[in-house]
């Protein structure tokens, strides 16, 4: 059985690409919700709506387990999704293992965080952060200029640079130890925000973390696939001509996109 991966877009394609490159065996079917995004500004109550209906759609596909590949899905609709999917299926985030690894590694620190409106304003890092460890000091700012700044394709230039300066020089994330990159996008400007902190801190792209997690809660619990059966899938909401270029960025690689209406 397959492995189901959600977003509101294309941006999940960064970690179905770390499962794709950690996890060879699986077979995984991506769906991003393009006719809905962004989720980012969304109130949790929307993407809720959304998100059971993309598990419909996993489940009809028989996914044995769904990742929620979008931080904002992932703040705003785990627990409703885990409960609405029950025993047909395991559910995980992309939030869990970024706070085991974090927690793990920066235990009495201070961790910042970058996100949309509804991850930051969530407070789910930082509630389970501190669940984890009380002794970690913890500083969210939103930054939600980044996401369209990413899709129109300012990255890695002057313009990005100088958004991304400003966002990352705001006194709520001084002095910080470790920056959680908390959105699916970002991993796309990791480069810029190493350049802004010259390494002094660590910065953590969480794809590959999940991807990490996720092989290990398979073996775990003896989910794991032999041998890719079949091929992945890429199912999206909605599609334009610009559409497939984007899927191209978000996964490094040309994927072929199906259109799958989420409800008539
Ligand atoms: N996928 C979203 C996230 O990780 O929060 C970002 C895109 C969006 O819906 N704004």
């Amino acid at each position: 059985r397959p492995i189901g991966i959600f977003d509101s877009g294309l941006g999940g394609l960064t970690v179905a690409n770390a499962v794709y490159r950690h996890l060879p065996n699986e077979r995984m079917v991506y769906f991003g919700d393009s006719a809905h995004l962004p989720y980012g500004d969304k109130s949790a109550a929307t993407i809720q709506a959304y998100s059971v209906k993309i598990c419909d759609v996993l489940l009809q596909k028989h996914c044995k387990l769904i990742l929620i590949a979008c931080n904002s899905a992932s703040a705003a609709a785990y627990e409703l999704v885990k409960a609405y999917v029950g025993s047909k299926a395991k559910v995980l985030n992309v939030i869990d293992p970024v706070v085991a690894y974090v927690a793990h590694k920066y235990a009495g620190r201070k961790v910042g965080l970058i996100g949309t409106k509804q991850t930051v304003g969530s407070g789910v890092y930082e509630y389970q952060l501190k669940v984890k460890d009380p002794s970690i000091q913890f500083c969210a700012l939103p930054t939600p200029l980044l996401v369209p700044m990413i899709e129109e394709g300012f990255h890695n230039n002057n313009i990005s640079e100088a958004i991304i300066e400003q966002y990352l020089a705001d006194p709520l994330l001084e002095n910080i130890d470790t920056l959680i990159l908390g959105c699916t996008h970002y991993p796309l400007i990791k480069g810029q925000i190493d350049k802004f902190y010259e390494g002094r801190i660590e910065v953590i792209d969480s794809s590959m973390i999940v991807a990490k997690a996720l092989a290990h809660y398979l073996a775990e619990h003896g989910l794991a696939s032999a041998q890719r059966q079949g091929e992945h899938e890429f199912l999206v909401s909605d599609i334009t001509p610009s559409f497939e270029k984007a899927a191209e960025l978000f996964f490094g690689r040309k994927v072929p996109l199906e259109k799958h209406i989420l409800w008539e």
